[in-house]
């Protein structure tokens, strides 16, 4: 049996994980292909799937609330950590499926994951070689050529910390309109049409730390490419499947039909 394959959906809050997560696996599964989902947000509340393997099970937010006395980030901070102690049990129950994909839903802070050792550490222990990140850009803080480059800065940084592969998505991209989209989808591609939006401006202290963070980003022009996705009859979720077919089968698929 070949590797499973660990994709980690991450970003900001309200980004989108938990539907991309669900619409994933539903897409897949439509496919003949096999997914199980994995939710590692143990402060999840109405999840619009039901996971396969599930951290809450381990960790609670209102259990270590209680028990430590802390308010709802100080816990968040805590289960984090606690995160790290229950990658042994975790990763049984993945490998007890069998399965080919592992969805995985991260904590609603991005930078509980991203930023402390605990994401890292988990992200090594369950598989460093067959685990792609799938960034999750929202639209609505990508609308301005300046918020559109602080995103990217989000998710360079992302890289930065991690140090994995990465696939830039734009999620929830059926709220944007056809010309904002077009707009995203060029900056995406032309680091220069990009450059020319952010120019033109209105003149602020942003404005001129755009255009320094922008040279940053073209060193890693590589990594900007967006793949939109939207909940709406899947859409775009078949091209962020391929670039990971790419990324580790050389573009071999397993779909049965
Ligand atoms: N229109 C639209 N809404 C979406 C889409 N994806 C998610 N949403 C909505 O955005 C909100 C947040 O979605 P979630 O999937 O919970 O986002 P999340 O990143 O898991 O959120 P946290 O875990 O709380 O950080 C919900 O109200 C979703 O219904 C989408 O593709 N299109
Ligand atoms: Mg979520």
């Amino acid at each position: 049996m070949k590797e499973e394959i660990f994709i980690y959906f991450i970003g900001t809050a309200g980004s989108g994980k938990s539907t991309l997560t669900y619409n994933f696996q539903q897409w897949m599964s439509l496919r003949g292909l096999d997914a199980i989902t994995v939710n590692l947000d143990p402060g999840a509340e109405n999840l619009p799937y039901d996971p396969d393997v599930d951290i809450r099970d381990w960790i609670s937010l209102k259990e270590i609330m209680e028990t430590y006395g802390l308010g709802p980030n100080g816990a968040q901070i805590a289960c984090a950590d606690m995160l790290a102690l229950n990658t042994s049990d975790i990763k049984r129950s993945i490998e007890a499926f069998k399965t080919d994909y592992v969805l995985i839903d991260t904590p609603g802070q991005l930078e509980l994951f991203v930023f402390r050792e605990a994401g890292k550490y988990i992200i090594k222990f369950l598989n460093p070689e067959r685990s792609i990140i799938g960034y999750l850009l929202d639209p609505s803080l990508a609308k301005t050529a300046t918020g559109f480059v602080s995103q990217l800065l989000l998710s360079i940084n992302t890289n930065f910390r991690l140090g994995f592969s990465q696939i830039n998505i734009l999620s929830k991209s059926d709220m944007l309109s056809n010309e904002d989209l077009e707009q995203i989808k060029n900056w995406s591609i032309d680091i220069e049409t990009l450059g020319n939006s952010v120019i033109n401006e209105e003149a602020s202290i942003y404005r001129e730390m755009s255009e320094g963070i922008l040279k940053l980003i073209s060193e890693f022009s590589s990594q900007n490419k967006l793949f939109p996705t939207g909940k709406v009859d899947f859409y775009g979720i078949e091209d962020v499947y391929t670039q990971i077919q790419l990324q580790f089968l050389g573009g071999e698929d397993l779909m049965s039909d």
